[in-house]
Formats: structure tokens, sequence, C-alpha cells
């Protein structure tokens, strides 16, 4: 199975890998590893984003190892072949006569950004969804200027569970309540909530969020932002969920007690209170976007039970650290709550490991973990030729 999902979900979708943020100058890259493949996405020489596979057309040499850096050109470490940033070949020395480099550029791997995110896929034939995708997605994004953001921190978490149990850990809030005590302070665990799944307990904060939606909807509108949330998390191949939510204590930002957490504020925001935009992206990423940062994740399988989770808080790009923000209260709020997410990964992987394990039914609101699986398995019906739609 952990082989199949290399190959149909990773391999045959499009993927949420890096922010533009992280290469912001022509030669800036970075590397992602997906499985045995590896693939530089690298700002090229024309300012684009290039995606290229990390091997050599010489004798096949990984050509960089570094997760990030900068180049001038790549320079393959065996034999010296040299590619520009935008994968062309310019130099193999005691070439044959008549060899044509031209045929020997670095693969091109597809890829897209999205607002500044960076989408790669792996198969020369990616699901043509992506552009209609973006194309609802963009004007909910392009406000925040993602693009010209910079990283102010990065974090690697190694999960010791399948990356199917942090996906579907991260599509539902029922465990927020009693598992997020420092994210609950900030943000309302009412995600796929309707007035009916809320007990008696959490009625008080749940008439203070429809409270706050409401104030937040007419912010969005008075900002051109679209107002509504689209969820189409399964059904297509490129799956996803975007919604516009309030925050809770100060509802500013993702500081403890929604306070705010950077001083500039980003992009044409304007509103410091300006909640929560937050997207869901199949198969592997979720997003939120405040008024004074951007966090975002990924996940990457390791292997069948090792989960690669990066984490990147972005701000803007004049903030300067130690007066605009601190490292430490911009990531308080989500450090500690990747853990304890983490927590929740890894003791369900010993729990469904057990032979004696027997699955149990959804809650009400946990609808976004099952639109998870129900797209995982529509996609492998897909790929073994059984799958209902067209969209590749
Ligand atoms: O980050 C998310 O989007 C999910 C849903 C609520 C909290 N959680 C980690
Ligand atoms: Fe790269 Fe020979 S393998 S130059
Ligand atoms: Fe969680």
């Amino acid at each position: 199975m952990y082989a199949l999902d290399l190959e149909v979900i990773f391999g045959r979708h499009w993927l949420f890998c890096a922010t533009e943020a992280e290469i912001p100058e022509p030669g800036d890259f970075v590397t992602v590893e997906v499985g045995s493949t590896s693939v530089i996405i690298v700002r090229d020489d024309d300012e684009g984003v290039s995606a290229l596979l990390n091997v050599c057309r010489h004798r096949g040499s990984r050509i960089v190892d570094d997760p990030c850096g900068a180049v001038g050109n790549f320079v393959c470490p065996y034999h010296q072949w040299t590619y520009r940033t935008d994968g062309s070949l310019i130099f193999a020395e005691s070439s044959q006569p008549g060899f044509d480099r031209s045929a020997f550029g670095l693969r091109r791997v597809p890829v897209r950004s999205l607002a500044g995110l960076v989408f790669v896929c792996l198969s020369d034939e990616p699901p043509v969804d992506f552009d209609e995708v973006a194309g609802v997605l963009e004007p909910y994004l392009a406000p925040y200027r993602l693009a010209g953001l910079k990283v102010a921190h990065q974090t690697d978490l190694m999960e010791a569970g399948n990356w199917k149990l942090v996906m579907e850990n991260n599509r539902e809030c029922l465990h927020c309540d009693a598992g997020h005590p420092e994210l609950t302070s900030a943000y309302f665990p009412f995600i796929q909530y309707s007035p009916e799944d809320v007990t008696p307990r959490l009625r008080a904060l749940y008439e203070r969020f429809l409270q706050a939606e409401s104030r937040l909807a007419s912010a969005g509108a008075a900002a051109g932002i679209p107002s509504g949330s689209h969820r189409e998390l399964d059904g297509r191949a490129s799956g996803y969920m975007i919604r516009h939510f309030p925050l809770d204590g100060d509802g500013a930002s993702f500081g403890m007690g929604g306070k705010p957490i950077s001083r500039k504020l980003v992009g044409e925001i304007t509103d410091p209170a300006f909640g929560d935009m937050s997207l869901h992206f199949q198969p592997n990423s979720w997003f939120h976007f405040c008024s004074d940062h951007a966090v975002v994740f990924r996940a990457l399988p390791v292997a069948p039970d090792r989960t690669l989770v990066r984490t990147t808080w972005l701000v803007h790009a004049d903030a300067v650290e130690g007066v605009d923000y601190d490292v430490d209260t911009l990531t308080e709020v989500w450090k500690a709550t990747n853990d304890e997410d983490r927590g929740f990964v890894e003791r369900q992987q010993r729990g469904v490991s057990d032979p004696g394990y027997l699955p149990g039914p959804y809650a009400t609101v946990e609808d976004d973990v099952e639109s998870f699986v129900t797209w995982y398995i529509q996609r492998m019906q897909y790929h073994f030729g059984g799958g209902r739609d067209h969209l590749g």
C-alpha cells in the first residue's frame, strides 16, 4: 500500500511543496524528496519558478544534496555537466562530435505557483483540474501577496505515523477542544459543525463564533475578498476547501489568546482582525493566512510509518525580527499544536497497528476525514480504471 500511495497519490497529483518566499532571488532553490524522487524547485534567471528532476542527464548522478541553497548554475559533482537554472545544459566536457546539448537538459517537472504557493506534480500528465481550482482560490489568496513575504521560521517534524493518519488528524477539530489548549485560545474548534452538533458545553463559545463570523463576513466584503467557502474535498483530482474563519480571543492572529504576532500587516490586508483564511488541499497540505502572517504546512511520506511535516511561517518582507516580531511568539501556538498532533498521530498509529483493531464510525463533525478517505478511494479507483470522473 505504501508503494501504491507513492505511485498513485504522490506520483500523480499536485503536491504542495514550497512557497515562492523560500526562493526570492534567481538561483535560490529548495529540494523536495518524495519517495525515490528528488526535485529541485528553483527561481530561474527569468525570475520564474522551475522544477527540475535532481538527476544528471549524463550518467544519472544526483546533482544537489542540500535541502536548500543558492547557485549560479547547477554543476554535477561527478563529471561537471553544467546546467542553467532553467535546466538547460550549457557545458559537457569531452562530449562526442555531433553531441546535441539542447537534447540533454534536466528533466522539467510540471510546476504551478498558486498565488505564491508552489505545487509540483511528478507525472508528465498532471491532473487537468488544477487551473480551474486555482481560478477559484486566487481571489481569496491574492490580497495576501504571498510571493513577496519572507520566511521567518521553518520547522521539520518527523512523526511516527502513516501520512494518511497525519492528514486525517488535520481534517477534523473534534480533538481540538480537549487536545489543543494553545490553539483553542485563538481558534474556534468549529470546522464542519452545524448548530445541532454543538453540545451544551460549547453553546456559549458557538454563539461567540457566530457573531465573530458575521463581523468577519462584512470585513471580507469591504476588502473585496470573495465571501463564502468553497469545499470540494472529494469528487475531483485537486480536492480543496477554502474558508474564512474568525479567530477567538483578541481575534487578531495565531498568537496565544488570538493576539497579533507581527507588527506589519501583509499584502493588501488593512484590517488587523481579518481572521483566518484557511485552505486545505488534497493530498498533503493545509494553510492559514492571517492579517500579519501566513503559516503553511506540508506532509510528505518517508516510510509506511514515518511522515515529515514541514511548517513555514511567513511575515511581511520588511518585518524585522526582534522589532516587529519575535520567533517564539510567532511560532508558539502552532509549534505546540503540531507537537500535540504528532502525539495523537503516533498514538493512533500504535492502536491501528494492533491486530485487534476494529474501526468505528465517524462523528458528524468528522466529515472532512470522510472526504479525505473518499478522495483517496476515488483516486485509487480512477487509477485502476474504475473511476467515474474525467478530471485526470
Ligand atoms: O489546521 C487545520 O486546518 C486543522 C483544522 C483545525 C485545526 N487543525 C490543525
Ligand atoms: Fe553528472 Fe557525469 S553523472 S556529469
Ligand atoms: Fe490537531
